[in-house]
């Protein structure tokens, strides 16, 4: 009787040694996790951070008062000039915008049978375009004219910051020329 209790409370003893080794091992294993996470959130952050490693600190002070958009399509055979009435673009007014399209970079030949398919304006670091939808025009080869665009949100920095695509459509060739425009001068 007394080896038998003798016998039963070593195993309770070896019983409860597995136990609190498990535990340990196991305690180990979470502390471990719980010390990883972070150091993956951080990574995490770090790459977000140099994704934006230029700060938008454009005013809206710092608004040129010609707010004409020039750029070139990423073939490199077509350059538009976009230039917006009123010039510079007035805050939450509706706004055109008269789109050229040239064969050289001196803008000496409109190009001909280039369609301007879309015009997408956005707010990156809100997620949002307009509340109106530009409707394009064709006045002739080349030279389109970009109705019911507003711009509804203005400030400084990425509060302020615009994007618009141009989606021109060249032969079957879609060609997407964007730009960056921040809204409004003061
Ligand atoms: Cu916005």
């Amino acid at each position: 009787m007394e080896q038998k209790t003798q016998k039963n409370r070593t195993q309770i003893v070896a019983t409860l040694a597995k136990v609190l080794a498990v535990f340990l091992v196991m305690s180990t294993l979470v502390a471990c996790k719980s010390k990883e996470e972070p150091k993956e959130e951080e990574a995490a952050e770090k790459s977000t951070g140099s994704l934006i490693a230029v700060p938008n600190t454009a005013t809206m002070t710092d608004i040129p008062e010609d707010q004409t958009l020039s750029g070139a399509g990423p073939s490199g055979n077509l350059f538009l000039v976009a230039t917006p009435s009123p010039n510079p673009i007035p805050f939450q007014e509706l706004v055109e915008f008269e789109v050229r399209v040239y064969e050289d970079a001196e803008h000496t030949k409109l190009a001909e049978g280039v369609k301007l398919d879309q015009v997408r304006p956005m707010m990156p670091a809100h997620g949002h375009g307009m509340k109106t939808k530009p409707e394009i025009e064709k006045i002739e080869d080349g030279v389109f004219r970009v109705h019911g665009m507003q711009f509804h949100m203005q400030g400084d920095g990425d509060d302020g910051a615009w994007t618009i695509d141009f989606l021109l459509r060249d032969a079957g060739q879609l060609e997407v020329i964007p730009f960056d425009l921040q809204c409004c001068r003061p």
